[in-house]
């Protein structure tokens, strides 16, 4: 097992060790092993439960031993999916099982960012009483959600009582969810431009990789607040700074950074940014559906076809 997110969490480790009592784990949650590094560490390993971790040609040319990967992760921007294939590795994953838990997070990010949290009780911890705390009510706010998935449609579900106009651009339609939960189908410009929220549920991809850049993120409106809990290296962090310290965006909520851990010091101590460290799916509930379903993915995984999942390549 070599993400250490699950290695150093006794409860999750037990549930793996009732049905595979050899696996060895990685303990060290601050550092995603590199393609050396996972070599050496699965090497005298059949299958391996990882998430985060470099899956790819060198990996698993240099590991024949291993057949079979269970993805403790919805997000497969760091498996190579056509190197499995070649080398006949079964792979499983993880999607819908940590949803709520995201979206929860993305909820919380909403009304924080909206209310000033950030920098109110940086104030309050600097012993000031801060000039500006008259924030916005998330109820009756537009709320654009960028990706409408597993995700992006719990996010949905949880706004419900909040009254919000909601626009969702998506590469997929979703008609009937659309039309059962009063949401606007919008271009990706008006979501830009319309969006008090905008919050971003859309997989890593080629297509998305650097996609909110400094053209992008000028598209927002000024009183925008900019959610991230899907993956880093969509936003431009160099120019998402610009803009907080412009003023020109009142604030970002980040759960994932391009680098992790993140090395962007000037970006993490700006004020009007709130983060956290991918810890998005971190609830105790969603930990253990996650390993319960990576490992039914070690156990039933197929042998996938990348071209079923052109949405994460
Ligand atoms: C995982 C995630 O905790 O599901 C995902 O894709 O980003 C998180 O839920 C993480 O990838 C595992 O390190």
């Amino acid at each position: 097992v070599t993400n250490g997110a699950i290695g150093s969490v006794p409860y999750m480790r037990d549930l793996i060790l009732a049905e595979y009592p050899r696996a060895k784990f990685n303990e060290d949650i601050r550092h995603r092993m590199n393609a050396a590094e996972v070599i050496d560490f699965l090497r005298d390993c059949d299958g391996a439960i990882m998430g985060g971790d470099v899956v790819n040609e060198e990996v698993l040319a240099a590991l024949p031993n291993i057949r079979r990967i269970g993805i403790f992760g919805v997000g497969l921007n760091t498996v190579d999916l056509a190197a499995c294939r070649r080398h006949g590795v079964r792979l499983g994953f993880t999607p819908g099982v940590n949803r709520l838990a995201v979206a929860e997070l993305a909820l919380c990010f909403m009304i924080a960012g909206l209310r000033w949290v950030a920098p109110l009780s940086l104030a309050m911890r600097n012993g000031e009483r801060p000039r500006t705390r008259v924030g916005r009510s998330l109820t009756g706010r537009t709320i654009g959600l960028h990706g409408c998935g597993h995700i992006g449609k719990e996010v949905v579900r949880l706004l419900q009582p909040f009254g919000c106009t909601i626009l969702a651009h998506d590469i997929r339609d979703y008609p009937d969810f659309y039309r059962s939960h009063g949401i606007t189908p919008v271009s990706f410009d008006d979501l830009l431009t319309r969006s008090e929220v905008l919050s971003l549920h859309i997989p890593r991809s080629r297509a998305t990789e650097g996609l909110y850049d400094a053209a992008t993120l000028a598209r927002l409106r000024p009183d925008c607040v900019l959610v991230n809990t899907c993956r880093g290296g969509i936003v431009d962090e160099d120019a998402l700074l610009a803009r907080l310290e412009s003023g020109a965006l009142v604030a970002a909520c980040l759960d994932v950074f391009a680098q992790e851990p993140p090395d962007n010091d000037r970006l993490l101590r700006h004020p009007n940014l709130l983060s956290t460290p991918h810890a998005g799916a971190s609830t105790r509930e969603a930990r253990i559906a996650m390993v319960q379903a990576a490992l039914d993915g070690l156990r039933h995984g197929t042998l996938v076809d990348p071209a079923a999942f052109t949405d994460y390549l």
